[in-house]
C-alpha cells in the first residue's frame, strides 16, 4: 500500500492527495507537522520536504514526480495525456508554473521567507500577474488542457484553493479562473483531499 507523507496545510501535499482520491486505490496519509518535522523526513527526502510517498522499497519526493507515479501506477483516470506530444507538453507547463507561479507560493508557505513583507508582497504581485494571463485560456477551455481535466489542473488547483488564504486578490478580468477553480473544487476526489485546516482556507 502507498503511504503519503502530507502536511495538513502544504499545498504540494495538497496535489498528492487529490491525484490519490482521484484513482480511488488504497493508500494511507500520514499528517506530518512541519513545525515539528519526524527525524525520518529527512533521512526519506534529503531536502527535508513533504510530500513523501513510500511504496515497499520505492521513495519518492517531489510532488509532480509522485502525482506522475501515481498516474502511471494506476492509470485509470489517466490524468497524463496518453499522446507524446502532448505529455511532453503538459510537462513544460508543469515546469513553467513551478518557475512562474509555485517558486513565489514557496516564499508564502516558507516558516522564515514569509516574514518578510516585502518578499511577501513581490511574490503575492507575481502570483496575480501570472494568474492572470491564464484567463483568455480559461474563457475558451473546460481545463487547462482543453475539454480534459488533467494533471495540470491537480497543479494549479492548490494554489487557486489559497488566493484569499495568501492575500492574492485576482484583476476582475479573471474571473474566468474562478469559475474554472469552482469546476475543479466540485469535483468529488477534491473534497474528499481537503484537511480539517485546508477546509477552513476559503469562505
Ligand atoms: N517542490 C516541492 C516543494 C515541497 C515543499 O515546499 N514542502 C514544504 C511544505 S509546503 C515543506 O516540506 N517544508 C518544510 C521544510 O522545508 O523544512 C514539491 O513539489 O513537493
Amino acid at each position: 500500500m502507498m503511504i503519503l507523507y502530507s502536511g495538513t496545510t502544504c499545498p504540494f501535499s495538497h496535489r498528492c492527495r487529490f491525484v490519490l482520491y482521484e484513482k480511488g486505490m488504497d493508500f494511507e496519509i500520514r499528517d506530518i507537522d512541519l513545525y515539528n518535522k519526524p527525524d525520518d523526513i529527512s533521512v526519506m527526502n534529503p531536502y527535508g520536504q513533504v510530500p513523501i510517498l513510500v511504496e515497499r522499497d520505492l521513495i519518492l519526493y517531489e510532488s509532480n514526480i509522485i502525482n506522475e507515479y501515481i498516474d502511471e501506477r494506476f492509470p485509470h483516470p489517466q490524468l497524463m495525456p496518453a499522446d507524446p506530444v502532448m505529455r511532453a507538453r503538459t510537462r513544460l507547463f508543469l515546469y513553467n508554473f513551478e518557475k512562474e507561479l509555485f517558486v513565489h507560493v514557496s516564499v508564502l508557505e516558507d516558516q522564515v521567507a514569509r516574514a518578510d513583507e516585502k518578499r511577501c508582497a513581490a511574490a503575492r504581485s507575481a502570483i496575480r500577474d501570472r494568474l492572470s494571463q491564464l484567463a483568455p485560456l480559461l474563457a475558451k477551455n473546460k481545463y487547462l488542457l482543453g475539454d480534459e481535466f488533467s494533471m495540470l489542473d491537480v497543479a494549479m488547483a492548490p494554489l487557486l484553493w489559497r488566493l484569499e488564504h495568501y492575500g492574492v486578490d485576482l484583476p476582475r478580468t479573471a474571473a474566468p479562473i474562478q469559475k474554472y477553480a469552482e469546476r475543479v473544487f466540485s469535483r468529488p476526489a477534491y473534497i474528499e483531499a481537503l484537511t480539517p485546516s485546508e477546509k477552513v482556507m476559503r469562505r
